[in-house]
Parts: structure tokens; C-alpha cells; sequence
């Protein structure tokens, strides 16, 4: 037996070694060459794909060609070549040019074509080269958004990866079903950074969303510099959940996440919540509260305690000042006036206070939006409703000639928890794992609203239950690719199976942008998740 024993892990070793040898020795497996165009997992799924079973290769000989000498175009083919730059290493540049480019190139231009609106886009890829068009250049952004999704996911990495990239070939012409296809981040109640911001908004910029709602202020602190009120955020900015520092944005540093998102076709609605959520302002300003006394800074996360005098003049005074600051730093059409959650203001006093707020964003040259509640008001030109919890609220926005934009608290929350495992967030509304946050259509949702009454969709992210933003990308990943596709894609080409493998095929592009994703056991995941995890 001994000597068996010896002889058979000898013969192990031996066959190891050999093993070895021969692995070193192989040639490495090179990825299998993209050839179906049919077959790539893009989301938001497009409204048409045509396969011509080939492939085409960036190299070092690939650059991108933006038709004429337009700013705006060049700044997209240079979003487009920094994206590829960092993981191909292979240094293509922006060129302008009034015609294709010879073979082996990228082309953006513009063709006008009515029936492409304002982000719809054809994208032609060949052997010989990719030709993207649009309407207008909200559509080749969105485009751009395809191409990233057709090279390998290791394109998505900040380091210098091994190719080749390559893509199939094919057609794809695309048109958003939905004009409004956003995402809400609180930054009231645990304040993050103008960098956080911006990571969020590359995020959502992935997915074709055109809409970032910031929620600027609640009772836990003003984030928001307003040089006419300035205790507002060197006050009420001072703390957050759980007491810590807290903070805010300079009006500078707005300007600046403004910007950022504008120049990734992002329109940034900037909330100010009123009456109620208002402790931080109410800690600010004594004159704000009834009873003249300043309230106390507030950690908690109690909701509906707190309101702005609505009898009072100086309340109005101040949200003409704070709405006049705002609008003019915002160059998207809306104001959110929050409204939400009032519960100590009697409805005889919020009705005409969401009434005259309305007004005085109109004066201010925006739209009002507001929770679904502002529906108990009259709603004025150009008001939107944003429905959350009550239906009865949402029908009544669209017997007033309002279109709704859809955040059902039980499908669009992102600080539900996935299940009761999760370690973060909350599940009042319901426990939404990736299935059910998917399997929703907005048109059909609400008894009593028709597609045509809606304004798009918005996912919210709240934030008592999560203060890093790798918390908030485990909250808001993997779902958020999923609302992108309700609001993007029509509601016949949507169904859960197709879109579970299209998502499974999206974990190595998580990981390759760096993304703290939640592995759902719903999904077969196209690589290991076990590493990299922290919940
Ligand atoms: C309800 S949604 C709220 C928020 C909370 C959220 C937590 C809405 C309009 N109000 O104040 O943060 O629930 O899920």
C-alpha cells in the first residue's frame, strides 16, 4: 500500500507538470469574434437591430471623424475617444471632416430626419467602418452610449487592457419611447460630494438617461448655497443623518455638476422641498417658523413633522429669492417644489401655498414639478406631477391636462431593499428585487392614465440608510439599467427573460467601471462575482 501511495502522487506531480508545460507553452485563447450584431446584449433594448454577421475592428489606424467643425460634435467624439482611449491604449483622436472617412474609421454626423427627434440615432457598422447619425446631438450621445455596449466590457476599464475590440456588424436605428428618463439622488440627507455627483451622473449616462433630480433640501440639511438666504447652507447645511458633517454646494460648484451633466445630455431638476421637509430652513431662519423660534438642526429620519409658516409673507419672500437664485443657475426647464409629505400643514393652507409656489416658478421662468400631492392644488401651465404613493392623486394631475412622471414607490425606489438580506436601505414601499423593479410598464400601471399621460419615468435614491457611494451604487445597480429600458424601450419589446441574460452579460461592464453592484441570484452573471463583493 505504501509504495502505491508513493507511485500514485509521483504520477500526480508528473501529470502536473506536464500540464503546466503545456499550458505555458499554449497560445492564449484569443475572445470569440463578435459576429452577430443580433445577438449583443444592449440595454436599453433598441427599437432595431440588424445583423450583417461580420465584425469590425478598432486599431491603431481607427480614429473618429465628427462631421464639420461643430464644438458640440467634437466634444461627443472626444467623450466617445476618452471613453476608448484608457483600456485600448490605442490613441484615437477627434478629427473634423465634411465627408466619411476613409476605411477603418468612426463617423458622427448629423442628417436631419424629423422621425429621429431630439436622442434617437442610426448606427451603420461595417467591416470597413462605423458610421453613427442622428437628428440632433442628443441622439449621438446616445448612440455613443451603443458603440460602448458593442465593444468587449473590458473597454469600460480606467487601465490599459488587451484587445482586440472588435464589434459585429449591422444596423440599429433607435428613438426613446419616453421624453423623460431620469434618476433622483438625495443629497439632503447624507451629503455627497460634487465628485459622488458626477460618478452618478456617468452612471445613469450609460443607460441613455436624460434627467437627474437632485433633492437639494429636506429636514436633515440645505445643500445648496443661496447668497440671499446665505444661513441656509452655512446653517442648515451643517449636519445630516446620524449627525455628521454634512455640507453643501457653492453655487459655483452647481454651475459646475450643471455642466458636467449637460454635457452628457443630462437635464439636472433641482428640488427644493416644501412646506414640509423644511427643518434644515427652519433651523435657519426663525422668521420662517410660525412661532418666530429657529427650530433645531435634525439627525433623525422621521418624516412629516416639520413646515414653513404658509400665513406668513416672509415665507414667500424667501421662496421667490431661493426659486430667482435657482432658475438662474439652472438652464433646464424645471423647478421641483417637492410638496410632498406635508403632514402638519392643514390641507386649507397647503392648497394655496402650492398654488401661489407654482406661480412663482412660472414667474421665475420654469415649470413647477411636484410630488403627486401638488395634485390637491389647481395645477398651472406647464406643471408636472411626479406620482410616488397616491394613484387617486395622479389621475386627478391628468384630469387637470398634467402628464405624470412614474416613481411608484413599490417598483422605482431604489432604497427598497432588494430583500430582507440587504444591508442597506429600507423597505417601507416593498422589498424590490431586479425582476419586479423590471416588470412594470408606466402606461399601463396607474388605473385610469394611457401612455400619453405620462412623462417618463424617474428611479429615486434616497438616502437614510447609505452615505458612501459605493453604498448608493449597490442600491442602485442593478436596477437602474432596468428602469432605463422602461422608460427608453417600447413596452412590446420588453420581457424579463430577454432582458435577465441581456443584464447578465452587463456584470463584467459593472466591474469594469468600478461598480459595487448587487450580484442578484436572479440573474446568471457572465463572471465571478465571489472577489469583489462587500455586502
Ligand atoms: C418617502 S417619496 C419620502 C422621502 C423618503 C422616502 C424613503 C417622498 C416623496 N417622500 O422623504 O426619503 O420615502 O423611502
Amino acid at each position: 500500500m505504501p509504495t502505491l501511495r508513493i507511485s500514485n502522487s509521483g504520477s500526480a506531480l508528473l501529470l502536473l507538470a506536464v500540464l503546466t508545460t503545456f499550458m505555458a507553452c499554449a497560445p492564449k485563447k484569443s475572445p470569440p469574434v463578435p459576429m452577430d450584431l443580433a445577438q449583443e446584449s444592449i440595454i436599453p433594448i433598441p427599437v432595431s437591430v440588424k445583423a450583417t454577421n461580420s465584425s469590425f475592428e478598432l486599431t491603431s489606424a481607427t480614429d473618429i471623424y465628427v462631421q464639420g467643425d461643430s464644438k458640440e460634435l467634437l466634444k461627443i467624439g472626444q467623450y466617445l475617444a476618452d471613453k476608448l482611449n484608457p483600456s485600448t491604449g490605442l490613441g484615437i483622436e477627434v478629427k473634423s471632416s465634411n465627408e466619411a472617412p476613409a476605411v477603418g474609421n468612426i463617423y458622427l454626423s448629423i442628417k436631419k430626419d424629423a422621425k429621429l427627434g431630439a436622442e434617437g440615432y442610426n448606427l451603420n457598422i461595417t467591416p470597413d467602418g462605423v458610421t453613427l447619425e442622428a437628428n440632433a446631438p442628443a441622439g449621438l450621445f446616445m448612440g455613443v452610449q451603443t458603440i460602448r455596449q458593442l465593444l468587449p466590457a473590458q473597454v469600460e476599464s480606467s487601465s490599459k487592457q488587451e484587445g482586440p475590440w472588435r464589434m459585429a456588424t449591422g444596423t440599429i436605428n433607435d428613438i426613446p419611447t419616453y421624453a423623460v428618463r431620469g434618476a433622483m439622488f438625495d443629497v439632503a440627507r447624507h451629503f455627497f460630494s460634487v465628485e459622488d455627483t458626477k460618478r452618478f451622473i456617468d452612471l445613469i449616462a450609460a443607460y441613455k438617461m436624460n434627467t437627474m433630480h437632485l433633492h437639494l433640501s429636506d429636514d436633515q440639511g440645505w445643500r445648496i448655497e443661496i447668497k440671499s438666504w446665505p444661513k441656509l447652507a452655512e446653517h442648515g447645511g451643517k449636519t445630516q443623518v446620524g449627525g455628521g458633517k454634512g455640507g453643501y454646494y457653492t453655487q459655483e460648484q452647481y454651475k459646475d455638476i450643471v455642466q458636467y451633466a449637460l454635457d452628457r445630455y443630462i437635464t439636472i431638476i433641482p428640488e427644493i422641498d416644501m412646506p414640509g421637509h423644511t427643518n434644515a430652513a427652519l433651523a435657519a431662519y426663525p422668521e420662517l417658523n410660525c412661532d418666530g423660534k429657529a427650530r433645531e438642526l435634525y439627525t433623525g429620519t422621521e418624516v412629516g413633522f416639520s413646515t414653513l409658516c404658509t400665513k406668513n409673507e416672509i415665507t414667500y419672500k424667501f421662496i421667490d429669492d431661493v426659486i430667482r437664485e435657482l432658475a438662474a443657475l439652472t438652464p433646464g426647464p424645471f423647478i421641483h417644489i417637492g410638496g410632498d409629505e406635508s403632514h402638519v400643514t392643514k390641507k386649507e393652507d397647503y392648497i394655496p401655498f402650492v398654488n401661489r409656489v407654482q406661480g412663482i416658478v412660472l414667474s421665475h421662468g420654469k415649470q413647477a414639478i411636484g410630488w403627486d400631492e401638488i395634485a390637491l392644488g389647481t395645477l398651472k401651465k406647464g406643471a408636472f406631477v411626479q406620482h410616488w404613493a397616491d394613484v387617486d392623486n395622479a389621475v386627478n394631475a391628468v384630469k387637470q391636462g398634467s402628464k405624470v412622471l412614474m416613481s411608484p414607490a413599490r417598483k422605482a425606489y431604489m432604497d427598497m431593499q432588494y430583500d430582507s438580506t440587504t444591508q442597506w436601505g429600507l423597505h417601507w414601499a416593498a422589498y424590490i428585487e431586479v425582476d419586479s423593479a423590471y416588470i412594470w410598464d408606466p402606461a399601463t400601471l396607474v388605473p385610469g392614465l394611457a401612455q400619453k399621460d405620462v412623462l417618463g419615468i424617474e428611479a429615486p435614491l434616497w438616502s437614510e440608510t447609505v452615505d458612501q457611494i459605493d453604498e448608493v451604487e449597490y442600491m442602485v445597480f442593478p436596477r437602474l439599467p432596468g428602469y432605463a429600458e422602461i422608460g427608453w424601450s417600447a413596452a412590446s419589446a420588453r420581457n424579463w427573460d430577454g432582458y435577465k441574460k441581456r443584464l447578465g452579460a452587463h456584470g463584467p461592464r459593472f466591474t469594469a467601471m468600478g461598480i459595487n453592484y448587487y450580484p442578484s441570484k436572479l440573474v446568471e452573471w457572465k463572471e465571478d462575482k465571489g472577489k469583489k463583493l462587500k455586502n
